[in-house]
């Protein structure tokens, strides 16, 4: 028997799979690729091919556990449904009746992206409670934002035409690991004759794979992207008939960028003001040139302004016009999605409950008003930070499911603060005894993709996707979805809603979808096919004329809108935070969380990257041996200069520290990354982690310029011989 489905990893590729599963004992045997899928071609990725170890892995959650041992000890019995959901839902009744619902927090994220398992049901019990909102900021809206500004929507280059291109930069990603399915693409057309160029500070197994390897500064790509606006300018190398008829402030525009040429750009990038005219030269010379820019370059306090002057350099050159010009950041903005009656904002009633950004749950944990009303979602700078007497109750149930912030959130030592507030309810939804679920009152066993129903909208193709499930539930475990139908009744929530099951939900959510672009794209034919493409031209060249969903209508080079919210509405440079602080010393380290000695002082810092290592996705795989061996351990990738100067030799046990305290990782010295720059391939689990702690001890919860996203990749360290 064979089952199609989809891997619901947040991974742009989202592959269609298909499991073949023993007819008599039920049990599945083999997964593989989808073989006429078009963009998975018959492949998964190295990590979701043991896709079966993980869901038969002896570690999995099998039944509810409620905590015996002391708040994070990570002691816990087994009781049974019903017992726990009584008892879970009775604390969250008390909790509401003394401080609001707004004391509730959900927070997820992407453990699963698919429609259903992700917010469906929860996003329904959460508004009908009227919970505090939580926005969902941790990975990309900065430079989504960044982008939207420029172009309107995230629409971008369909993967596929990748092979049409003569010249391709792969641009703050790494795609052999976080995006392998666009390679064949990219081979294809250096098969043609395309020139391959990478620009990253770290020598990647992409950047090795390519024609040529620009090292850049972290955060410094706003600085490239205005120079070789500069230079194509100056140099006059642009397309005036795309630029009139396509876009808006051009003339503002050129008297922007002639502040910075090549030469400004030359310190703060690290490449040579002659490399940045050779590389517009070509951009421009060279049609059709794709640009794959994905989300590492926006993980800085400029990121969203990063991406919005990238997003501008294909309407100068008219790139767009051409199958296999233009750039890819997402294909989030091509499905016009209505998702209400899915998530059913209208439970809210008339009540506005606050939202919490993600990425500062540190602070919304804490029972400071101060720190509390500065976790209050404020994206943009016109957004005001709410007063202390403005920040609302306390947090005092926490409910987790499809992420792991204990190890994924920064500024870990504040995270951890929180959890273990002993006045903290928290309830952990979880395949695995994660760092997070260590610190639960609750654990509730969830079932994996091989288990449930659901729908994938992916985010790096225009295949939307169906997952049958493809066996039953491992012990005792249950869907989210029915997890939180469970909780809904015992909250004694009665709205029909509540007691739809999953595949009635999700073919409404087809049904529902009224976009054009939706045309075709059935119930029927997901449940024939396991995959249906958009209704979109092929190919598709979503701006070949023109016709930006701006206001405008036009790539917006000025951007009225950033203006009135609070932006600079012209490309602009804004250095990363790390930089402004490069050459000081901390006046003061927080002993507390045990920080750095002082003999780290006698070298400058280094600027901390912290990108996904090759065989985890995220945290997820990263507790399972086979992977855990791959990626030997916790490490941080040094320049054999800086190695030297600090007399670290390769496999050191090093020290790497700053304001937030302190990490021990081994060191991999190496000239694959820049010299000032130290990576660290992440996001292990702390409990895999010499000091219990990862990377993200040492990043910090301030926001980037635009959609409140984490800085995870603006960190400036001090490092020692640990
Ligand atoms: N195997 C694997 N695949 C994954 C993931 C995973 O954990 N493992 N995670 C998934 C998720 S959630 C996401 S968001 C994507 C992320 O995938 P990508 O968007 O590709 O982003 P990152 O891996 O964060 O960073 C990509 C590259 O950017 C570089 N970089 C860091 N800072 C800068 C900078 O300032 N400028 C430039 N030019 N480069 C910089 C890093 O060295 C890294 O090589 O991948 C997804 N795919
Ligand atoms: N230092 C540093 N930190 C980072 C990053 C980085 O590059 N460097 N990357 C950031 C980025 S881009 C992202 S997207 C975030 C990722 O943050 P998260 O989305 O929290 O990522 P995961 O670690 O994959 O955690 C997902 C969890 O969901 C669980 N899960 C999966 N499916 C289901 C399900 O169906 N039901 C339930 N209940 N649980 C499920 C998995 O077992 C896993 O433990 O991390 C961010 N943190
Ligand atoms: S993680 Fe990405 S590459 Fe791997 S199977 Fe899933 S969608 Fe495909
Ligand atoms: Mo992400």
């Amino acid at each position: 028997m064979i089952i199609t489905g989809v891997c619901p990893h947040d991974c742009p590729d989202t592959c269609s799979w298909q499991v073949k599963v023993d007819p008599i004992d039920g049990r599945a045997l083999d997964i593989w690729g989808h073989p006429d899928h078009p963009v998975t071609q018959g492949r998964l990725c190295g990590k979701v091919d043991r896709y079966l170890e993980r869901t038969y892995h002896p570690d999995r959650l099998t039944a509810p556990l409620k905590r015996v041992g002391r708040k994070g000890e990570g002691r816990f019995q087994t009781i049974g449904w019903d017992q726990a959901i009584a008892e879970i839902t009775d604390r969250l009744k008390a909790i509401i009746a003394e401080y609001g619902a707004e004391a509730v927090l959900p927070y997820s994220y992407a453990g699963t992206m698919g429609v259903l398992q992700g917010e469906g049901m929860a996003a329904r019990f959460f508004n009908r409670m009227g919970a505090s909102q939580l926005a969902r900021t941790i990975c990309s809206e900065a430079g989504f934002e960044g982008y939207q500004y420029t172009t309107g929507r995230v629409i971008g280059m369909e993967p596929q035409d990748f092979a049409h291109a003569r010249l391709i930069l792969l641009w703050g990603t790494n795609t052999l690991t976080s995006n392998m399915h666009l390679w064949p693409f990219v081979q294809q057309a250096r098969k043609k004759g395309a020139r391959v160029i990478v620009i990253d500070p770290a020598r990647t197994r992409t950047a090795r794979a390519a024609d040529e390897w620009i090292p850049i500064w972290p955060g410094t790509d706003a600085a490239l992207a205005l120079a070789m606006m500069q230079a194509l300018i100056a140099e006059d190398r642009i397309d005036h008939e795309y630029i009139a008829k396509a876009t808006v402030g051009f003339e503002k525009l050129v008297e922007r960028v002639r502040q910075f040429p090549p030469e400004w750009a030359e310190s703060i990038t690290g490449i040579p003001a002659e490399r940045i005219r050779e590389l517009a030269r070509v951009y421009a010379e060279t049609q059709p040139a794709a640009i794959r820019v994905n989300y590492g370059l926006q993980r800085h306090a400029g990121g969203g302004m990063a991406m919005r002057n990238i997003v501008i350099l294909p309407a100068l050159v008219g790139a767009w016009r051409y199958r296999g010009g233009g750039v890819q950041l997402s294909s989030s903005g091509s499905f016009y999605l209505d998702k209400s009656a899915l998530k059913r904002p209208d439970l809210l009633g008339d009540r506005h409950p606050r939202t919490i950004n993600m990425i500062r749950l540190g602070d919304a944990l804490s029972l400071d008003p101060t720190r509390l009303a500065r976790a209050h979602y404020h994206p943009r700078p016109i957004d005001p930070i709410p007063s202390p007497e403005e920040a609302g109750p306390p947090v005092k149930a926490l409910i987790v499911y499809n992420s792991n912030p204990a190890a994924v959130a920064p500024d870990q030592a504040a995270v951890t603060a929180g959890l273990l507030r002993e006045d903290l309810f928290t309830v952990v939804l979880e395949h695995f005894q994660t760092d997070t679920a260590d610190y639960a009152d609750y654990v509730l066993p969830a079932t994996t993709q091989l288990e449930h129903w659901d729908i994938l909208k992916p985010y790096g193709h225009l295949f939307l996707a169906l997952n049958r499930p493809a066996i039953a539930p491992i012990g005792q475990a249950l869907p989210n979805s029915e997890i939180f139908r469970r909780l809904a009744a015992g909250m004694g929530y009665e709205d029909p809603c509540f007691r739809e099951d999953d595949e009635t939900i999700l073919r409404n959510f087809i049904q529902a979808q009224t976009h054009p672009t939706f045309e075709g794209v059935t119930w029927k034919r997901l449940l024939a096919e396991g995959f249906v493409r958009l209704n979109l031209p092929e190919p598709y060249l979503p701006f070949a004329e023109g016709h930006f969903p701006t206001p405008s209508g036009k790539c917006e080079l000025f951007s009225q809108r950033m203006a009135d919210d609070g932006y600079d509405p012209l490309p602009a440079w804004i250095p990363p935070a790390a930089f402004k602080s490069r050459t000081q010393n901390p006046q003061r380290l927080d002993d507390s969380r045990s920080s750095c000695e002082t003999s780290a002082f006698e070298h400058p810092p280094l600027m901390l990257i912290s990108p996904p290592a090759h065989s985890f996705l995220n945290t997820t795989f990263a507790n399972m041996a086979r992977f855990q061996a791959r990626e030997i351990e916790p490490m941080v990738w040094l320049h054999p200069q800086d190695a030297a100067e600090r007399g670290v030799i390769d496999r050191d046990v090093v020290c790497i520290c700053n304001e937030q305290g302190r990490v021990q990782l081994v060191a991999r010295v190496t000239e694959d990354i820049m010299p000032g720059v130290a990576l660290a391939p992440t996001i292990w689990w702390r409990k895999f982690s010499p000091d219990e702690r990862n990377v993200n001890w040492l990043t910090d919860q301030h926001e980037t310029d635009m959609g409140g996203t984490a800085a995870f990749y603006d960190v400036r360290v001090w490092l020692t011989k640990g």
